[in-house]
């Protein structure tokens, strides 16, 4: 409790900040990172500094220190916050779950496995075998999605490409007994093969794949921009295995792979009319790799099918650009399947079977989301084509954030927003380009105040003439290009490639690709657009969230540079104003932040007062806690509920913690010497 009270730190909560103001918010900010401070509370809510340094904050000690507690009982950290949705969820059978956000390279990744550790160390203290093993998997599978699904950017080394949401389900005793991840929109600008696999594997493993163990000899590896080393190949190999993986699982996941990466160095020539493939002999080898019939691969690299109105189909040959661009989707979308398939298979060995709730009492949820973060900045805002999901509000405790509404009709609304005017370019039929789209796009949403163009803005020269849109998020504003809208929109991947893959007789890979089992002549049905799932996808998320009780972290970075030292003012208020934390500051201020049960709240406190200690006489536990109230005169910051008392200063609290801090040493010594009396 002294670090609460000790300037020399900070306030451990900004609720407690003299005033509300954006200089004093920040200054308590900066000073509790210099003092190596990293976390700070808005009422329940976590704030946490990416610290950029090993620290000492995350030991099984620390562990201890938080398990059980209450949040203000223990400096801030993340522990608490997993204890209190645990807590949540055990005692009062709540779902809860946990919302982590910031931005690209703020934490989140980070938090949230810390959040899992942490859930994982307090479990399962009677060792139940199935229950480990539940454990076990959960935290590996943090190693093998972080191989297959993380990147390096010049915002994080280890950046997400794919927004994480896990639930973790619980038994009546409170252990894990299963759990299950989603996951969203993995990033495919290019596939991630991670380099780890070539650095990393055995000579006779890269010999059976054809690949060398040179990253510049694959155009998919060649640009340096992989975080997996040779170390991590291990521990992902390990990982895998105790997850259960089988052996020949395994297998078809490195040939699928190498199979990305030699077809990344598929190239044509143009010969008159006709396309050919210049590396004839990758044709074979990726023929092998993928357990696929040589003629049938190298007609599905040059040509496609396309039925005519009568029902009969025929054989359309590619131009040079569109082979060039075929491979290259047909490698994004193997990569895609291959992740997706790789959660699918982790979902299998943690789905909770058979639970009778009979016999077990209500099967119990805690959700962690780690979403992954903004990038505002113009080097890489083109590389996401949507930005994040709105958060919900935190309805619960009251807090309302910033009303992102305007921008979600911007982007969803019906007939009117961003995905409706992209749906309906892709549905029209006939030759339409991105920058019809565009076109489109300027004419309906030109008036909207959060929308522009470089047609719309022509004096703005950071947008690309024919290319670029802008919308004004609340986080900043985001450069979006056109390119490729329309075909990642539509998902143009070629029907005979699908039906390719689903006759490999590579069980793993023929798995990925169930619907090409349809025959050509039978794709009738327009499947839903990449970005109508995509939106149907968050909608599903967010009514998940909101029908459990939320737990919020909020990350920041300090800096651009990742150094440890540095706190950038500019770069963190900017982050402090988009989060909404003031906002935040003030509704918890406004608003009631603590609050017990009677009994617990005595229990703790009994001893600050003559009329509760040792024990009180008084008709019932809230009369009791009104007389310590009052003795202490916090009546005006108390409300009394049935069975609770509601506390809307921490420094009411933490004055009460100062005081039994102080008291408890004399009690001790009182209670040896009237022992040793009594001997
Ligand atoms: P993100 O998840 O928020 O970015 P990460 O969790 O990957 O960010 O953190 C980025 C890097 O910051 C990590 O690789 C660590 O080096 C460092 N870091 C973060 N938190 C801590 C911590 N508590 N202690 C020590 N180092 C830390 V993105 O996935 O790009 O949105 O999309
Ligand atoms: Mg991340």
């Amino acid at each position: 409790m002294a670090e609460q009270e000790s300037l020399e730190f900070g306030k451990a909560d900004f609720v407690l900040l003299d005033q509300v103001t954006m200089e004093h918010f920040m200054e308590n900010l900066k000073l509790r990172f210099e003092m190596g401070r990293i976390y700070t509370y808005i009422g329940e809510v976590v704030v946490s500094m990416n610290p950029y340094k090993q620290t000492q904050l995350y030991g099984k000690d620390v562990i201890e220190q938080y398990q059980g507690r209450e949040l203000y009982e223990r400096p801030p950290h993340l522990y608490a916050v997993a204890d209190a949705a645990y807590k949540a969820m055990k005692r009062r059978a709540k779902d809860t779950c946990i919302v982590i956000s910031g931005e690209s390279g703020a934490g989140k990744t980070e938090a949230s496995k810390y959040i899992m550790q942490y859930i994982a160390a307090i479990t399962n203290p009677s060792q139940r075998e199935e229950v480990e093993r539940v454990k076990n998997v959960l935290l590996k599978s943090n190693c093998v999605l972080e191989a297959f699904g993380n990147a390096k950017t010049n915002r994080n080394d280890n950046s997400s490409r794919f927004g994480k949401y896990m639930d973790i389900n619980f038994d009546f005793k409170g252990d894990p007994t299963g759990g299950h991840i989603n996951n969203y929109l993995l990033e495919k600008v290019r596939p991630w093969v991670p380099s780890g696999l070539l650095l990393g594997a055995s000579d006779p493993r890269l010999v059976s794949l054809h690949l060398c163990r040179d990253p510049a000899a694959y155009r998919f590896t060649s640009e340096g921009l992989l975080t997996s080393d040779q170390s991590n190949f291990k521990a992902v190999a390990d990982a895998m295995k105790v997850i259960g993986f089988s052996p020949e699982e395994i297998n078809s996941v490195y040939k699928i792979l190498a199979t990305i990466l030699h077809l990344g160095n598929v190239s044509f020539v143009t010969e008159g009319d006709a396309v050919a493939i210049e590396n004839r002999e990758l044709v074979s080898q990726l023929a092998e790799l993928t357990s696929t019939q040589p003629e049938s691969l190298l007609r599905t690299l040059l040509y496609r099918a396309v039925a005519t109105g009568g029902g009969e189909v025929i054989e359309k040959g590619h131009s040079g650009k569109e082979a060039n661009y075929a491979r290259d989707a047909c490698a994004k979308a193997i990569y895609e399947r291959l992740f997706c398939w790789i959660v699918g298979r982790i979902n299998t060995v943690i789905e909770v079977k058979n639970y009778d709730a009979r016999l077990h009492g209500k099967n119990t949820v805690i959700a962690v989301l780690d979403i992954y973060g903004f990038e505002i900045f113009e080097s890489n805002s083109r590389t996401r084509p949507y930005p994040p999901p709105p958060l919900p509000a935190c309805t619960g405790a009251g807090i309302e954030y910033f009303n992102n509404q305007i921008i979600v009709d911007l982007v969803e609304q019906p007939h009117k927003g961003i995905i409706s005017i992209l749906d309906e370019a892709c549905l029209t039929g006939g030759q339409v380009t991105d920058a019809m789209f565009l076109e489109s796009m300027n004419t309906k949403l030109g008036k909207h105040p959060h929308y522009t163009s470089r047609k719309l803005c022509a004096t703005d020269k950071s947008m690309e003439f024919g290319r670029d849109f802008r919308i004004k998020h609340y986080a900043g504003n985001v450069t979006y290009s056109v390119e490729g809208f329309i075909d990642k929109n539509k998902d143009t991947l070629f029907q005979d490639f699908k039906r390719l893959m689903y006759n490999s007789t590579d069980p793993v890979l023929r798995d990925m690709w169930p619907e090409g089992e349809v025959s050509i002549t039978e794709v009738t049905k327009r499947p839903l657009t990449a970005a109508t799932l995509f939106k149907n996808s968050m909608v599903a998320l967010v009514e998940n969230l909101a029908s459990k009780e939320p737990y919020y972290v909020r990350c920041i970075k300090p800096n651009d540079q990742k150094s440890p030292l540095l706190f950038d003012a500019e770069r963190c208020r900017h982050q402090v104003e988009y989060l909404g934390l003031l906002e935040n500051v003030r509704v918890r201020r406004a608003g009631f932040a603590y609050r017990q049960p009677y009994d617990r709240f005595l229990l703790r406190y009994k001893m600050t007062c003559e009329y509760t200690w040792p024990n009180h006489l008084m008709p019932t536990d809230q009369e009791a806690t009104r007389a310590l109230i009052d003795q202490h005169g916090f009546q005006d910051d108390v409300a009394y509920g049935h069975t609770k008392i509601f506390i809307r200063m921490p420094q009411t609290l933490f004055c009460l913690e100062q005081e039994r801090a102080q008291l408890i040493p004399i009690i001790v010594l009182l209670l040896q010497k009237a022992w040793r009396g009594a001997l």
